[in-house]
């Protein structure tokens, strides 16, 4: 299997996020992606490559052109009104406001985030414009290379960015860009299936309102865990989209015995909808050691979710999301991918 990785990710290195009350190294560092690389050439998955530039036009075809142009320029604000530090929120448009876009950078910053744990670096343009072209990449040479699959070592992740709100350390929603892309190129119909321990809040959003891509996911239960705010199961798509929105939450706890039956019901909603190509939002994050998450799932488990994937038969885009535990990042990751060839 091909992956496409670029050294841009680096450029993403925050200093601090505030999680349980401290200000710590992010979990979301670059050892994870380099740690997935070596796992990727130590076992021989395949030829590594470095992405094409595709311009912004396919990022803006998922996020508001206003969205874009603020990640463009708002470390450069930020350092001209508080010096070079990374830029993080602190206040949003909650219930009761309202939702004018502010002058100040500080304002626009609460204006287009909902946490304060994803800090703006003055890498973190050239890290997403290229996290982007990685996912990018990826779906042209599934489309024209006619790869059975290809791996996206997307750094930073993805799938909590909408059209116009970054967090949950993503900033361009680098699946959604992937699967409008191949929408645009003429594939009918597109299924996503992210299987992050996180719900996928940005992706749901994004198709929401749409059949021509469906989304399922499996992920922490929201009563419990990050995003909060999405990801019930009675979430199911509106409009044209009804139907097409399948949220699998499950509790603190969740091992292989409830995780695969899940797996198989959500890959059963694929193998119905009858798409032309799948797009797997790749997080690893539902690993027993991970030390932001609390499911149960082992190292052999996710070569098996690999073997289940591969049983639907399609063209298939692995696309990199979460996952902290940088020891076992690699080997999750590549069992998965190697699990998928295997079958
Ligand atoms: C990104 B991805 C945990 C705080 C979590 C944000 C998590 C973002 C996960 N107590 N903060 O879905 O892996
Ligand atoms: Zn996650």
């Amino acid at each position: 299997m091909l992956t496409i990785y670029s050294a841009d990710h680096k450029l993403q290195d925050g200093k601090f996020e505030l999680i349980d009350g401290q200000l710590m190294p992010p979990f979301e560092r670059p050892q994870r992606a380099e740690n997935v690389l070596a796992r990727v050439r130590e076992v021989g998955l395949g030829e590594v490559r470095g992405p094409d530039d595709f311009g912004l036009d396919p990022v803006r075809r998922v996020h508001d052109a206003d969205f874009v142009a603020f990640l463009r320029t708002a470390h450069d604000e930020w350092r001209a009104a508080h010096g070079a530090t990374d830029a993080l929120p602190l206040n949003w448009p909650c219930r009761g406001f309202r939702q004018t876009i502010p002058e100040s950078i500080d304002g626009r910053l609460g204006y287009y985030s909902f946490d304060a744990g994803t800090p703006i670096t003055a890498g973190t343009w050239r890290a997403i414009t290229s996290s982007a072209n990685v996912a990018l990449t990826g779906a042209k040479q599934l489309k024209d290379g006619g790869d059975r699959a290809v791996f996206s070592l997307c750094r930073p992740p993805g799938h909590h960015a909408a059209r116009d709100l970054y967090a949950g350390y993503c900033f361009f929603n680098n699946v959604a860009v992937a699967a409008q892309w191949l929408r645009d190129r003429g594939a009918a119909r597109v299924a996503i299936l992210d299987v992050d321990y996180h719900h996928g809040n940005g992706t749901q959003m994004i198709f929401y309102d749409r059949a021509d891509v469906l989304f399922v996911s499996l992920h922490g239960h929201p009563a419990q865990e990050y995003p909060f705010f999405l990801g019930y199961e009675d979430e199911t798509g509106e409009g044209d989209g009804e139907g097409f929105n399948v949220n699998v939450p499950m509790r603190w706890g969740t091992a292989w015995d409830t995780y695969s039956r899940a797996l198989d019901d959500g890959i059963a909603r694929i193998a119905g909808y009858g798409p032309e190509v799948l797009l797997v939002s790749l997080g690893v994050d539902t690993f027993k050691n991970d030390p932001i998450s609390k499911f149960r799932l082992e190292s052999g488990d996710y070569t098996e979710i690999g073997r289940r994937v591969a049983a639907l038969d399609l063209p298939t885009l692995f696309v990199m999301e979460g996952g902290y535990a940088i020891d076992e990042i690699g080997i999750n990751t590549v069992n998965l991918l190697a699990g998928f060839e295997a079958a």
